[in-house]
């Protein structure tokens, strides 16, 4: 059966990354798969909301709620989103029922910090950028992950990989 695969974890986890790794599999092997990341999102659907918890809510719910429409056309669907409370997920989990597969791309926030890939990081030092998740506003370990990706031990393609031959192909 066709799967959510829900990609969750702080910002500069890798996340986006190992998304667009995964949809050139399912492409390769001529899946239809559709990838909703959060930040793209917040360009558009959801560009009323913020980064308050009742806005972070709403945004992973009309996510999941656009996840649905794609499973039912029998695309795979990837979603990159922080998803920082265990309520967020439980309603996700609600929404998609038995298609809903959550992996926490568990990367340290001292290592993200590092990254810094779009430099997020170096504005909330600044003071440029409040409610930052992991730094002043909360990010729940998830406790019901399906699986857990440690970034520090693979690499993007490999952390693909190892999501495809557990979930996508087991
Ligand atoms: C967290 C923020 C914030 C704040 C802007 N907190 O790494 P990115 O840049 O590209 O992805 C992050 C994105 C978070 O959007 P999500 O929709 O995934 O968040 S949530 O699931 O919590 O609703 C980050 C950027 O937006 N960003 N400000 N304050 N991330």
């Amino acid at each position: 059966m066709n799967k959510c695969i829900w990609l969750l974890g702080l910002s500069g986890a890798g996340k986006s990354s190992i998304s667009l790794e995964l949809k050139k599999m399912f492409i390769s092997k001529g899946l239809k798969c559709l990838v909703l990341d959060g930040d793209i999102l917040r360009k558009g659907i959801n560009s009323n909301l913020g980064f308050s918890e009742a806005d972070r809510f709403e945004n992973i719910r009309r996510a999941a709620e656009i996840a649905k429409l794609f499973l039912e056309e029998g695309y795979w669907v990837i979603v990159a989103m922080i998803t920082p409370m265990e309520d967020m997920r439980t309603n996700s989990r609600q929404i998609l029922q038995d298609q809903y597969v959550e992996v926490f791309i568990d990367t340290p926030i001292e290592v993200c910090m590092e990254r810094d890939p779009k430099g997020l990081y170096q504005q909330v030092k600044e003071k440029q950028i409040k409610h930052f998740t992991g730094i002043d506003s909360p990010f729940e370990i998830p406790q019901y992950a399906h699986w857990v990706i440690d970034t520090r031990l693979d690499s993007v393609k490999d952390s693909a990989e190892i999501i495809w031959k557990n979930i996508v192909s087991y």
